[in-house]
């Protein structure tokens, strides 16, 4: 087995129905560790990008206004990285299905999942789903040093431009 890495995002509807906590304790249960965790406000743009494998599926738009928050109170998502032997499968196995309805109802998505009138899937979480989509998604949603571990070869650039800081 390999040391992996994937990453989790924890949608606004676990957010909003205040299961972090619940979530995150179902994640220890595999005993990966934690490499980085961050809280984001989706744009439509990153949202598009995450998923831009689903582009021509019929539930597309709905799917990019529900990891907005457009039908949360909660406008954000919790995305967190995962590291360790087999993380991808370990994390996927918790997740359960994607359908919450089909979901193993001791999974996170069985337990706190459900169908909206709409046709969405709201199930709480997402995992990646391969080594390959693992990587492209770490990528897309943190920079290098938002990570604990060097997990992907870096470059350094000069910064152009301005930059916001503390004032
Ligand atoms: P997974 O997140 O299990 O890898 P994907 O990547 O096929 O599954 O789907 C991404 C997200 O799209 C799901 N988490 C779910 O919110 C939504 N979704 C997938 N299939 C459907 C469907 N048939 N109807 C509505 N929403 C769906």
């Amino acid at each position: 087995m390999a040391r992996e890495q994937t990453l989790v995002i924890i949608k606004p509807d676990g957010l909003s129905k205040s299961l972090t906590g619940n979530v995150l304790s179902r994640l220890s249960e595999t005993r990966l560790e934690i490499a980085a965790a961050k809280i984001v406000r989706v744009t439509r743009e990153l949202a598009e990008e995450h998923y831009r494998a689903l582009r021509e599926k019929p539930f597309f738009d709905e799917l990019i206004r529900y990891i907005m928050g457009e039908f949360h109170d909660r406008k954000k998502v919790m995305t967190l990285v995962y590291v360790g032997e087999d993380a991808i499968r370990l994390v996927r196995t918790i997740a359960g299905a994607t359908n919450p309805e089909q979901a193993d109802p001791v999974s996170i998505r069985g337990a706190y999942g459900r169908i909206t009138t709409y046709g969405v899937y709201e199930n709480v979480i997402h995992a990646s789903e391969s080594v390959a989509e693992a990587e492209r998604e770490i990528k897309l949603w943190f920079a290098p040093d938002d990570i604990i571990f060097d997990l992907y070869p870096t470059k350094n650039v000069q910064a152009v431009g301005t930059q916001r800081i503390w004032a």
